[in-house]
């Protein structure tokens, strides 16, 4: 009997967000009143590039005190095989659930919230625990910009000029114990500022994790910029990772506790939807999602479909952390 696996971008949005997740949405859009916002086109251009003029780019923080360090020089070793994505479309379409599961509602919804001050708490199995001022952190960190290709679980995907440090660079700062073995990461958890975060059907705080191996891996950054200036909030700011040979669950955003613990820590997906979300995700084309193909993917921005590479295209940077 022939099955066929739908394509990931055939997938209606609906399939492509946990069910429970998409039943709940409806009630608690219109508990805040939002629910329809979109049909009344105040998101329209939303996922046009092209465009002639420059768009305005929602969601810059107020420039900070390390708004001087960017843009920051380009590390040249890191090309794509494609076009960048237009700054808008990324900006535009943001899987951020702390503010919302609809990913064209994110930009407005960050609006009042404060990305300053912010602190990022290093915990755990480490010699100098220690909490960093964001920008005291960000000053004594190298930083760079990257071009990298971003794959989401649900079968879209971008690329984005990226401006953060190498995760190993901290964790030479902080040294962490022979007997840490796993990077934990947590987001902020302010349900006065996220409204998701009322939304108690999901375990929050957000929480990600990487093997040591993983995090300290030369791809693996903390981002704190993006399209040459300082992070805006839809994308996590004002630090995130960016894991690019990995599905963009991974890649956590507005980070503000490390912990460097002995045992694989759970995962946020993980944990809502194990059978479908693992904790080592490396974007792999031959293994479907239970319910969608990941052999292809949609380039976000335009109506181009691509085959998804193993490893996202970084096979050749990290088959090696998985040698057994
Ligand atoms: N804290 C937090 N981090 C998160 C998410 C989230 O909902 N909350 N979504 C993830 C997913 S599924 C993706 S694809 C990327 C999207 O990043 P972008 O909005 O910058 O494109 O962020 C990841 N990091
Ligand atoms: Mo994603």
């Amino acid at each position: 009997m022939l099955i066929k696996t739908p394509r990931g971008w055939e997938i209606p949005e609906r399939r492509a967000t946990p069910e429970d997740v998409f039943l709940n949405r409806r009630a608690f859009l219109q508990t805040l009143g939002i629910a329809g916002m979109s049909t009344l086109g105040v998101f329209a251009g939303c996922e046009s590039s092209g465009a002639k003029e420059a768009p305005l780019i929602r969601g810059l923080p107020e420039p900070s005190a390390t708004a001087d360090l960017y843009p920051a020089q380009r590390n040249e070793q890191f090309t794509l095989d494609r076009a960048l994505t237009a700054e808008a479309d990324a900006a535009n379409y943001n899987n951020f659930y702390e503010f919302s599961s609809r990913k064209e509602l994110v930009v407005r919804l960050v609006e009042g919230w404060q990305t300053r001050p912010w602190q990022v708490e290093v915990a755990g199995l480490v010699h100098k625990p220690q909490t960093f001022d964001i920008d005291d952190l960000v000053r004594k960190m190298p930083l760079e910009e990257r071009l990298y290709r971003h794959r989401c679980v649900e079968a879209w995907s971008m690329s984005v000029p990226w401006t953060g440090f190498p995760i190993k660079a901290l964790v030479d700062l902080v040294q962490p114990l022979a007997s840490a073995r796993y990077l934990r990461m947590i987001t902020f958890h302010d349900p006065q500022a996220a409204p998701g975060l009322r939304n108690d059907t999901y375990p929050w705080p957000y929480h990600e994790g990487l093997s040591m191996a993983e995090a300290t891996h030369e791809l693996a950054l903390f981002v704190t910029g993006i399209y040459g200036h300082e992070l805006t909030k839809q994308h996590g700011a004002p630090i995130r990772l960016v894991a690019p040979w990995k599905y963009g669950y991974k890649s956590i955003k507005s980070i503000v506790r490390l912990e460097f613990v002995a045992e694989q820590p759970k995962t946020f997906w993980n944990t809502l939807i194990p059978w479908e979300y693992d904790f080592v995700a490396n974007v792999n084309p031959a293994v479907p999602h239970p319910r969608w193909s990941q052999a292809s993917e949609r380039i976000l921005g335009t109506r181009e479909i691509k085959a998804t590479l193993p490893y996202n295209g970084y096979g050749e940077f990290v088959t090696s952390l998985y040698k057994t």
